[in-house]
């Protein structure tokens, strides 16, 4: 069978950075054992050692060059076309019982997993190299950050993880020499892509990761989903934290006042936009900056949650984003860049669907092949993505690093809904947010694989990243709130809401500075807000909809409260809840009844 990765040699200098800590040394060599690999390759995070491993990567075509003048040290990865997006149904929790992993995730009893797992990766790396990727995720001193070992044999997988994370000596100085100390192992190998040997792994209780078969983003690089989400959560529940499916964002008034937001919506839901969103002219003066996209690690001080963005980049969807979307994505991604899966355009720039301009008149498509504006497929793939580092982010937040975190003003759900849900509303209550948060549903996306446009609930947004059971999880949350003196508001957002034309209701993107605006007025305590069953319901004129081009039937629709499909809405709540075979807690059952009692009154 053809190796799809062959080992590659390194001069004196480069890939020679042991760690010290005993523990780590036992596992890599107790894995180096079983997957028999013609090399290892202890990775430092320098400068030198990406280039080399760029130019290596470039050499074994795992990676093509772009355009040097338009997209400057920038690169395109291709994927196996079977392997293009996350996998949930080969997503694995194995704790020792089935309900600790509860209903809504696959569960593999541990010591069975593990032996198949071995059994998958005896001789796997073989004419391989064998890569050792010490990180850290989150800022360099914060109390909240832990350190993870990825061990892999994929070029893309060390080359991302430089991207995504605090990647090399950051990490072995981090973790010290104590071999009790705390820290990931995640062990991944591409084995030969085939979907029927394709499964992630997650052991919660050994703070371990097997992920074999894929070379897709989130199921290989196991800092994010896996780590400091999966096994994050299950750690954050344990030791009084919470690991959330979030970004955060700071919003600054043109008085210097600022608060900072915390949003989950579900994958490929626009929280990338929203993170990075630029107020309308019309906010003269008001600031939005991004502290992450993708993940918050939450604890409490003082009575309050504070929050650090663990990661070190961004993994977006490409496809979509453009000057108009999102000017400060497309800054970010103009150069040193690791895009996967766009199209390839004959002057090696990189082209998608929905960027600015014309499409080109030729181009390789995301598998290879050559596509014109007349091709049926598209030329990039729906979940094509690009990994950059938050540093090329010009709305970056300057206290990204604090170690400290910063304070949470206020958290927003949100899914992607073309009807029942209004624009916004607020709970009344953290109880209540927890109840908005765990009946949250939305269209499904490319993001994973499946139908695509599916309404299905996915509480938190994390349905597919809770590491263990959706019942604790929510008891988790009611009991974070007890622990909070000055909770932050919670709110749910829908910018997805659909016409009787079919057509989207609200223009989105940097207009929803207008719904951002409304969060902070409440924060603040001068926002309006009428009281409807849903919760706190903005009128028109609490919202600030000057200068926008909208008509009051729009607005009226965006903000009304059908009770027909709410009626269909709570019954969906009370199936969903009864799906998940007993494990809710009485509170939100509590929550629920009063939310059908509203509706009577
Ligand atoms: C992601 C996802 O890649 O949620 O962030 O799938
Ligand atoms: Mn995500």
């Amino acid at each position: 069978m053809k190796n799809i990765a062959p080992a590659i040699f390194s001069p004196n200098g480069i890939g020679d950075t042991k760690p010290t800590n005993q523990a780590v040394l036992d596992w890599v060599h107790e894995i180096g054992k079983l997957t028999k690999p013609e090399n290892i390759f202890w990775c430092d995070g320098s400068e030198r050692e990406n280039e080399f491993l760029i130019a290596e990567s470039l050499k074994q075509n795992v990676l093509i060059k772009l355009n040097e003048k338009k997209v400057p040290r920038s690169y395109l990865h291709r994927s196996n076309p079977n392997d293009v997006a996350r996998v949930e149904k080969v997503t694995f929790i194995c704790t020792p019982t089935k309900e600790e992993a509860g209903p809504t995730n696959n569960w593999s009893e541990p010591a069975d997993t593990y032996s198949k797992l071995y059994g998958l990766l005896n001789g796997a790396m073989r004419g391989r190299t064998m890569f050792v990727v010490p990180y850290i995720m989150g800022p360099p001193d914060s109390p909240l950050t832990k350190v993870g070992f990825e061990i892999t044999d994929s070029k893309y997988v060390v080359l991302s993880m430089r991207i995504m994370t605090r990647m090399g000596k950051i990490a072995l100085k981090r973790l010290g020499n104590d071999p009790k100390a705390e820290w990931n192992r995640g062990v991944h190998s591409l084995l030969d892509v085939d979907p029927d040997r394709r499964f992630i792994c997650h052991f919660p209780q050994d703070n371990t990761i097997i992920s074999v078969g894929s070379g897709y983003g989130g199921n290989v690089l196991l800092s994010k989903k896996c780590f400091a989400l999966r096994i994050g959560s299950y750690l954050a529940r344990k030791q009084g934290w919470m690991a959330e499916h979030m970004l955060i964002l700071g919003v600054e008034s043109p008085e210097g006042r600022k608060h900072y937001v915390a949003a989950a919506f579900p994958s490929a839901c626009g929280k990338t936009n929203f993170a990075m969103l630029i107020p309308p002219a019309h906010f003269k003066g008001w600031k939005v900056t991004t502290v992450g996209d993708d993940i918050a690690w939450m604890e409490i001080r003082d009575g309050r949650l504070f929050a650090v963005n663990p990661e070190n980049g961004y993994f977006g969807v490409v496809p979509g984003t453009s000057y108009k979307s999102n000017p400060n994505a497309m800054k970010s991604i103009e150069h040193d860049t690791l895009y996967t899966n766009v199209a390839l355009t004959d002057d090696n720039d990189v082209w998608w669907e929905g960027k600015d301009g014309a499409p080109p008149e030729h181009a390789i498509e995301w598998r290879g092949d050559d596509w014109t504006p007349d091709s049926k497929e598209k030329a990039a793939h729906p979940n094509s993505r690009f990994a950059t580092p938050m540093g090329n982010n010009p709305a970056l937040d300057p206290d990204v690093e604090k170690g400290e975190g910063l304070p949470i003003s206020a958290i927003i759900f949100g899914g992607r809904r073309s009807d029942t849900v209004p624009l916004v509303y607020e709970a009344f209550d953290w109880n209540h947010g927890v109840y908005l948060g765990a009946t949250m549903a939305s269209e499904t996306t490319a993001a994973a694989t499946g139908a695509v446009g599916k309404v299905r609930r996915d509480p938190m947004a994390m349905l597919p990243f809770c590491g263990y059971n959706i019942g604790d999880y929510f008891r988790h949350w009611m009991d974070i709130g007890k622990r909070l003196t000055n909770p932050p508001l919670i709110f749910n957002v829908n910018w997805f809401r659909k016409g009787a034309n079919g057509k989207f209701l609200w223009p989105g993107f940097g207009e929803n500075m207008r719904v951002l605006k409304w969060v902070i007025d409440r924060c603040e305590r001068t926002g309006g807000a009428l009281k409807s069953p849903v919760g706190w319901l903005p009128s028109p004129h609490d919202l600030d909809l000057e200068e926008l081009d909208i008509d009051h039937k729009s607005v009226a629709d965006l903000l009304g409260i059908d009770h027909e499909e709410w009626q269909k809405e709570l019954a969906e709540h009370e199936a969903f809840f009864g799906s998940l075979g007993g494990v809710v807690p009485e509170e939100l059952q509590k929550q629920r009844k009063q939310l059908v009692a509203r509706f009577k009154e």
